[in-house]
């Protein structure tokens, strides 16, 4: 009543300060959503901290849905108020006032896209150059190595349609069970027997591609202990779908008791394989198909499968 008796009689009513009123809408609700993003749903964020490379991951895309959501929050808060407060009355034909240009906010656009985008430039290149390469394959020739005197290795090979499994350090024998110890560098020397796989350990935070004649390498460090599933994430064949399995992150004193024993399980198997290398001539290794057939040790899961061996079905 009071704003009324003040207003004049007949003259049109003030525009409230809609930018101002805007801007603190967006502003509150900027902080509150940023908050809650970071630390309610951040930790919740795939892939998980199972890993070094997988936090890593974690926090990078924590970081980025933080950065986006007061962006979210305008578009939909701009929207919502245009909705209630310049509707058009009914029976209004007439158009909107027309629009001349704002030099501050098109300054303020200009130097605000620019400075967000500029630095997430450099924020996902220096993510990628230092941290790991973001768990990804890096080459033969990795631009970043963990530090330390003490790292695991193990060889993922990628077949039609198995993934199996190298140690080198404990005489290279291979399975089809991965298992790593909890707190100690892995180095994941990836390669392929046919076409181009891609090793996907998801909860481990690492992707590698597996390609014939190339040794691509991925570096993680288990945090916890657990499972974690493994998919290959490359259209490879007619089973590609079928081609996962599941590894294990255990103790330090688990690792060593299942290594050795493997070892010697594996000791007359392990006899018979190629030694050891980086990388693996796929028409050597398919020689090998009839040999392990007779001896009782393709099957599946094996691995040892052959395109020209006449056995398969
Ligand atoms: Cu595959």
């Amino acid at each position: 009543m009071a704003t009324e008796a003040s207003a004049p009689a007949q003259g049109p009513k003030a525009e409230p300060r809609h930018g101002m009123r805007l801007l603190i809408i967006w502003v509150v609700a900027s902080v509150i959503g940023c908050l809650l993003v970071y630390f309610v749903l951040g930790p919740h964020v795939p892939p998980g901290a199972m890993s070094s490379s997988a936090a890593n991951q974690q926090s990078d895309f924590t970081i980025l849905a933080t950065i986006a959501t007061p962006i979210f929050l305008g578009v939909f808060i701009y929207f919502g108020y245009a909705l209630i407060f310049w509707r058009a009355k009914p029976g209004d034909e007439t158009d909107g006032p027309p629009i001349h240009g704002n030099t501050t906010i098109q300054l303020t656009w200009i130097a605000v896209t620019s400075v967000i985008v500029l630095a997430l430039a450099v924020f996902g290149t220096v993510e990628l150059w230092t941290v790991q390469g973001a768990g990804a394959g890096e080459g033969p020739q990795p631009i970043w190595k963990p530090n330390s005197s003490d790292i695991l290795q193990v060889q993922v090979i990628g077949q039609q349609w198995a993934f199996t499994y190298r140690y080198p350090q404990f005489g290279g024998f291979e399975t089809t069970q991965i298992e790593l110890p909890v707190g100690q560098p892995v180095q994941f020397n990836v390669t392929s027997l046919d076409v181009i796989h891609s090793w996907w350990a998801y909860q481990l935070g690492v992707k590698a591609d597996a390609n014939p004649l190339v040794n691509n390498v991925a570096y993680t460090t288990p945090k916890h202990t657990g499972t974690f599933v493994v998919r290959c994430s490359e259209l490879c064949g007619l089973w590609h779908g079928a081609m996962f399995d599941y590894g294990k992150v255990v103790s330090v004193s688990a690792f060593q008791t299942w290594a050795h024993q493997t070892e010697i399980q594996l000791a007359a198997v392990t006899k018979i394989l190629p030694p050891f290398s980086l990388t693996y001539d796929p028409t050597q290794i398919a020689t090998l198909g009839p040999v392990l057939t007779k001896l009782g040790l393709t099957g599946a899961g094996g691995g040892y499968y052959s395109p020209n061996d006449p056995e398969q079905p």
